[in-house]
Parts: structure tokens; sequence; C-alpha cells
């Protein structure tokens, strides 16, 4: 059965669009890309040291694969991008978080979906209600828009970039 996969993508460390639009372009193997977000360059937030700005996109994917199976293709994409993970929540090359997957509800050791901060990161609300406003949150019961209506302005800044991915390539 095909669900709609929306994927937190995020860059800090080296070529970061281009680390992102090669990500978009190996996930294309996972199953039919139906939307990318614009870029954003957002504040880190969360972490534990200074590190540099983020890039952030939300893609749409549709997939035949299930969430463990899917998820374990996200990793080894991350490492073939040159992911390292030496230093919890420092700087990447880049994360693929799984933000949503169809209506599925995950929670299993090593995997949470619906990804257990999406619904208050602002570097993911805003890109995914670019793409998708109406996609409901299948435990809290709200959309898109309505949990990115509910931030407190303060959470992190976000500047959404003129220059997209797809177009580049
Ligand atoms: N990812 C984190 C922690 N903090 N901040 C921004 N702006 N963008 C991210 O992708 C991000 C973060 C953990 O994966
Ligand atoms: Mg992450
Ligand atoms: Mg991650």
């Amino acid at each position: 059965m095909k669900k709609t996969v929306y994927l937190s993508l995020g860059s800090n460390l080296g070529d970061r669009a281009g680390n992102l639009r090669e990500a978009v372009h190996r996930l294309s193997a996972l199953g039919a890309i139906t939307a990318v977000s614009s870029l954003y360059e957002t504040e880190p937030v969360e972490v534990e040291r200074a590190q540099p700005w983020f890039l952030n996109c939300v893609v749409a994917i549709e997939t035949e694969l299930m969430p463990k199976q899917f998820f374990s293709r996200t990793l080894v994409i991350e490492q073939e991008l040159g992911r390292r993970r030496i230093e919890k929540k420092g700087p990447r090359t880049l994360d693929i978080d799984i933000a949503l997957f169809g209506s599925a509800v995950v929670d299993s050791p090593g995997l949470t979906i619906p990804h257990p901060s999406m619904h208050y990161r602002r570097f993911v609300l805003e890109p995914l209600v670019e793409i998708a406003p109406d996609v409901r949150h299948p435990i809290l019961k709200r959309t898109a828009r309505e949990l990115l209506n509910d931030l407190p302005a303060t959470t992190g800044s976000t500047r959404r970039l003129k220059e997209g991915l797809i177009a580049e390539r």
C-alpha cells in the first residue's frame, strides 16, 4: 500500500545545498518524489554548542516500503553523503528525518513516527506547510498549518530562500 512520507532534510556542514540536492536525487530510488519545498536557512535550535545555520527543506515521497525498511534506507543515504555520528546533535552534512509516514504511528526503540519534535520545530513546519498545509498529524489530530500557527514567535528564526533545489540539477 502506497503511503506519502514527509521527510525533513537538513544540512549545516560542507556544501549544504549540494548535500540536500544529492539527497533528494538518492531518495528518488525509494519512491516517487511528489513535492520538494523551497530551501530555508534556519537558526540551529536544541543544540549543545554554537554551530553553523542549517539549510532545511521538506520532501514528499510516495513509497511502497514499510517504515522500518524506509528508515534504514535513509540511514544509508546519510552515510553515503558523509554523515559521521561523532557528537550528539553535532553539525552534519545530512540529516534525513521522517516527519510523517502516511497516518502511521510507530513507537519502537530506534524509530518514532511521527517524529517526536516535528510539531514544535519551525524549520520542519514552515516547509511542510508550503507543500502540504492540510496534512494531519495522526496523534495530535492537527494540520500542519494549525501546528505552525500555534508556535510561539520565538522558536528559531527561518528565512525562505529564493533559489530552490530542483531547477539547479
Ligand atoms: N536539526 C537538529 C537540531 N537542530 N536546527 C535547525 N535549524 N535545523 C535542523 O535541521 C536541526 C536543528 C537535530 O537533527
Ligand atoms: Mg534531526
Ligand atoms: Mg536524524
